[in-house]
């Protein structure tokens, strides 16, 4: 790979303001550094859109790595008009604030079903490539120390590369409460770290870490910074500090 530094970012949800916060916060320079994102790029926070819009460019024109997460296949499958339990769960879990962010000063009144519709004619017609990029996107991505995948590795699965997509999107406890077959060391999101030990800072497990700040509660947005097999972190706030 060649960079000094890998820098790993996720669940950033539609963070805008706190994702670049961050990247400025570690000095992010495209030419020394390897990014890798773990996914959920999209819903619950306020900007979907330009995080997705950012994302797109951070990959094809920097060099960034992207792995996809739940709510990235879920929007796909919306804008596909793909899955019944996608419109069916969509809006539980944050997909009013995708179409807010999607639809950003049009007139947000009408039923689910016409949300969803003129979200994907909104993709669909102006942002196609966000959905391409989402669609495309690998579940896990390794190194020679490290695999980066958005959830987990089902341990039941001695090749880890043959687990089901859900288990690289979904999977929780049967990960975090095993210990890992794998001789890498796993870097995830997906769960919130303050669920595994009540804080919002990086977890570190066996042979796991977790770096879900949950951004998109009000807590934080975590960077892991790799430099050969040393690992740091560093966070930023949700939110910018009141100025008082
Ligand atoms: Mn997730």
């Amino acid at each position: 790979m060649g960079k000094e530094r890998t820098l790993v970012i996720s669940d950033i949800h539609g963070c805008y303001d706190a994702f670049n916060r961050l990247l400025e916060r570690v000095n992010y320079e495209p030419v020394k550094d390897q990014l890798i994102l773990l996914g959920d790029f999209v819903s619950k926070g306020p900007d979907s859109k330009m995080v997705v819009e950012q994302s797109v460019s951070l990959v094809q024109e920097h060099g960034a790595i992207a792995v996809q997460g739940n709510h990235d296949e879920r929007f796909v499958d919306i804008v596909r008009n793909r899955t019944k339990e996608a419109r069916e769960k969509f809006f539980r879990h944050g997909g009013r604030q995708t179409v807010y962010s999607y639809l950003k000063g049009s007139d947000m009144t009408g039923s689910e079903e016409d949300l969803l519709n003129r979200l994907r004619e909104t993709v669909l017609e102006r942002y196609p490539y966000h959905a391409d990029f989402l669609e495309q996107l690998p579940y896990y991505y390794e190194d020679k120390h490290f695999i980066y995948v958005h959830a987990g590795l089902n341990p039941k699965y001695p090749n880890w590369k043959e687990q089901p997509k859900r288990d690289f999107l979904y999977i929780k406890d049967s990960f975090h409460n095993a210990d890992t077959v794998v001789n890498k060391i796993v870097v995830f999101g997906h769960t919130k770290t303050v669920d595994l030990h009540g804080r919002a800072d990086v977890w570190y497990g066996k042979g796991k870490i977790g770096i879900d700040g949950g951004c998109a509660s009000g807590l934080q947005l975590n960077a892991l910074e790799i430099i050969g097999e040393e690992v740091h972190s560093v966070s930023v706030p949700a939110r910018r500090a009141a100025i008082s």
